[in-house]
């Protein structure tokens, strides 16, 4: 049975970064959380058409942060030392950040935003302009073979229809072969307060408790889980054909980890739901406080999470005055749904008393690099509760 436990209200596409001609025709959905007793699950009460968010104008670049090109670098060393793949498939290659760390005889990629498989078909990687299915999956294993290696960052949690999606990896895994997926943590979202990783893309915030059941309906194993702190908190997890390979001490630890927070008890969602109604007021007290005192508001990165916050707050440009962001596609329109206006940084973060961390995940990468900034502003953040920095 599902049960809604969150409702963060209307809700536009998160990364859709209008032009102001665009706005009277805007998308917006009702995003709702829902907590499946059965599969225990979390999952948005409705999903939106995937054309709607993954298509040709998609604006995210996953090499948009030092943090996360150093990332993929370490990761494709980590699994090329393990696993010694010789073929490798990336589902979601985005802008080829990952798989460029590959020989690209070896790769094929599947990717639904065309402007992004147009860039790593450009690199000479194989790339198929697609949404991961189960079709996809028979065409690749009939035209370049099942495959060694199998990586998904950040794209799992995007797919509406798991069933098919780990049936496909069953499908083109070979019989000895690894997928490993990583995607934000359910239990670091409960733990921080991060409701901001819910919005229209992650259809699912999962749980290795969920995936487990999952990856085993599907023919599949969950063998290791490691704990990563990107994205705000995130799981890599590693399976294989079910009872190809020992199952690691890391997995029966993760489901321990979860089962003590109360993973399985509707009480730990009703009560995540109230701590994210006490963080949207305590956020709008500080910022309409200094305000009034008049200080200068802005915020920095113009990101999916951010959409979630400003639009659940009711934040908009009465308060910031606009988002700074390094990601020239951004830059020029105005921000889903609450039309704050993204601006580039360059001289734009100048005379600036305090600046919304819309990329907290980044918050080391930020702070380490704005000290001028910090020498007179302070940054705010939500997470794990309002604070100034
Ligand atoms: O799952 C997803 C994650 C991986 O990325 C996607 N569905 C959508 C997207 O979510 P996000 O927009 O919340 O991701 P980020 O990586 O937190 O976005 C960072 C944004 O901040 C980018 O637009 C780049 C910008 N940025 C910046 O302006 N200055 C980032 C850094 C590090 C900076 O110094």
């Amino acid at each position: 049975m599902k049960i809604k436990f969150l409702d963060l209200g209307m809700q536009p596409i998160a990364n859709n970064f209008l032009l102001p001609s665009e706005i009277k025709d805007e998308f917006k959905f009702h995003l709702t959380v829902t907590f499946d007793t059965n599969t225990k699950l979390v999952s948005l009460g409705e999903f939106v058409p995937p054309a709607r968010m993954f298509n040709d104008t998609y604006t995210y670049h996953s090499s948009g942060s030092n943090t996360m090109t150093n990332h993929f670098r370490d990761t494709a060393k980590i699994l090329k030392t393990k696993f010694n793949p010789e073929t490798v498939l990336e589902i979601g290659s985005n802008d080829g950040v990952f798989i460029k760390n590959f020989d690209s005889n070896s790769v094929v990629a599947v990717e639904p935003c065309g402007n992004f498989a147009n860039i790593t078909n450009a690199l000479g990687y194989k790339t198929l302009e697609e949404f991961w299915t189960l079709p996809v999956a028979k065409q690749i294993v009939k035209e370049n073979g099942s495959r060694d290696l199998i990586y998904a960052a950040n794209c799992m949690c995007h797919i509406q229809n798991l069933s098919e999606a780990f049936s496909a990896i069953e499908t083109c895994l070979s019989d000895n072969g690894v997928f490993v997926f990583e995607d934000p943590s359910l239990l670091q979202m409960l733990d921080r307060g991060s409701y901001d990783q819910i919005y229209d893309e992650h259809a699912h915030v999962f749980s290795i408790t969920a995936l487990k059941h999952l990856l085993a309906n599907n023919g599949l194993q969950v063998f290791n889980v490691e704990k990563l702190s990107v994205h705000g908190g995130s799981n890599r997890v590693y399976a294989c054909k079910t009872g190809t390979r020992d199952i690691d001490a890391s997995v029966r630890n993760s489901l321990s980890e979860e089962d003590a927070v109360g993973i399985y008890n509707v009480d730990t969602y009703h009560n995540f739901a109230k701590r994210v109604e006490q963080s949207k007021h305590q956020l709008l007290c500080l910022l309409l406080e200094l305000k009034r005192r008049n200080f200068k508001i802005i915020s920095y990165g113009a990101t999916s999470k951010s959409t979630t916050v400003f639009n659940y707050c009711g934040i908009d440009d009465s308060l910031i005055d606009y988002i700074i962001d390094t990601t020239p596609s951004k830059q020029g329109k105005l921000s889903p749904g609450m039309h704050i206006p993204v601006v580039c940084r360059e001289g734009n973060l100048s005379r600036v008393d305090y600046a919304f961390l819309g990329a907290w995940n980044y918050e080391e990468e930020i702070c380490n690099k704005e000290n001028d900034f910090l020498k007179t502003g302070r940054f705010i953040t939500h997470v794990p509760y309002v604070r100034l920095i």
